[in-house]
């Protein structure tokens, strides 16, 4: 890998140096209870009282899910869309757990992806998801009519005001490109059902986009002939549509540092839409320029270490999971048809040696398949967040 990384990085004119790093310093699965939590509403939904959950339709046995049609008058709206089938409570008809695991018996897919906020510049976390493409579920609800796009949200403290929604075209629910990960409704996540701090017992998640299409604490989705998003986050200026973002994060990083001790540096890289060739630092030091010529300085980035893709999933996997039938993974020999797999995160790292004494600022960027270099090609980070992040340490 760091020999195929240092050839990567000498095509393009880099400094082909190999850094020593040891990666990984992360593990590939995030424990459930240590994901970041990005959750509006008051009071916090699991600090609610048990019976407030049973209300709430909040436990494995109340969930229910309703699927509606879009009646509400909207100049943007030609022809009112409609299901043969709707699934509501009022009749009985709702989805409930067991159904809903029962037809993932048939249609149930399983992948690894990166929860990352637009507005944090940290990852959440990483999760192996399991659940149902939106696509089969939608199918339950018989013949549709002029549907162009999906709204969905969950529970919001029964306060409308409190809701958080959002939405998908038509054609990116129903239509997944080969080996492409699909909108799905998740109930398990590392081999066990998702818990209510991460939105279960029914969470959406959208493995192409930033968390707040990941809707938990599922429990509405409306098909409706309206062509706009809905998205509660495009209202604070955010691009609704966006592509989770290929992009480097650092690690913290020790304030001081002895003079001739060598220095690691570490963090986690997203491969979004665009995927991942390599990572790469560039050092620098604040008392090496005359003021005069900083700004002139070509900077130097030098290829980090990648973490490699394990050789025993086993090990990664929970237990009873095989890599074969994970989407993203070749079905027969079990290694990732991609690497990083796409909407996931690896480690990095990299080895600082023989620093002079001094102050110095490091940053780090990914380089994607395309070659673009973080944060282009999306410089507006209401878009995608993706800005280079910068660390200051001492050496002396
Ligand atoms: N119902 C609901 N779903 C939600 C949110 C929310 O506030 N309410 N926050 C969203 C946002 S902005 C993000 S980044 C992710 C975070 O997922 P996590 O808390 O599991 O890490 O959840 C999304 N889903
Ligand atoms: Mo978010």
């Amino acid at each position: 890998m760091a020999t195929s990384e240092g050839r990567a990085a000498s095509a393009v004119g880099l400094e082909s140096e190999k850094s020593a790093g040891t990666v990984p310093t992360h593990p590939l699965l995030t424990p459930a209870g240590e994901f970041r939590d990005v959750s509006r509403g008051d009071p916090k939904i699991h600090l609610l009282p048990a019976e407030a959950l049973v209300r709430g339709r909040l436990t494995p046995e109340t969930w229910r899910l309703e699927i509606t049609a879009d009646h509400t008058p909207n100049p943007a709206i030609k022809d009112l869309a409609g299901i043969s089938k709707p699934l509501t409570l009022a009749d009985g008809t709702a989805l409930d757990l067991a159904t809903l695991m029962e037809l993932g018996r048939k249609h149930g897919v399983k992948y690894l992806k990166a929860m990352q906020c637009m507005n944090i510049p940290t990852p959440l976390g990483q999760g192996l998801w399991e659940g149902v493409p939106l696509r089969d579920v939608l199918r339950l609800c018989g013949a549709m009519r002029n549907v162009r796009r999906i709204y969905y949200w969950g529970f919001h403290n029964n306060d409308p005001k409190q809701r958080f929604q959002s939405s998908l075209s038509y054609t990116q629910v129903m239509e997944t490109a080969p080996g492409e990960l699909p909108a799905f409704l998740a109930y398990r996540l590392n081999g066990e059902p998702i818990s209510l701090m991460r939105g279960g017992p029914v969470r959406m998640v959208i493995p192409w986009a930033h968390g707040f299409k990941s809707i938990k604490w599922l429990q509405q989705i409306v098909v409706t002939n309206d062509y706009k998003t809905n998205d509660t986050y495009a209202e604070q200026n955010n691009d609704p549509e966006s592509h989770l973002k290929t992009a480097a994060y650092l690690d913290d990083l020790p304030k001081r540092h002895r003079t001739g001790q060598p220095i690691q540096i570490s963090g986690l890289a997203i491969s979004g839409l665009s995927g991942l060739k390599r990572v790469e630092y560039a050092l620098s030091r604040e008392d090496s320029k005359p003021s005069a010529q900083a700004g002139n300085e070509v900077e130097r980035w030098i290829a980090c270490q990648l973490e490699e893709p394990p050789r025993d999933w086993r090990r990664i996997l929970p237990t009873g999971v095989s890599a074969r039938e994970v989407l993203g993974f070749d079905p027969k020999s079990g290694k990732p048809a991609s690497w990083p797999l796409r909407y996931s995160m690896i480690s990095w790292s990299a080895t600082l040696k023989s620093l002079p004494s001094g102050k110095y600022t490091v940053r780090a960027r990914a380089v994607d398949l395309n070659g673009f270099e973080q944060p282009e090609p999306r410089p507006n980070q209401r878009s995608g967040g993706n800005a280079l992040e910068v660390r200051e340490f001492e050496v002396g």
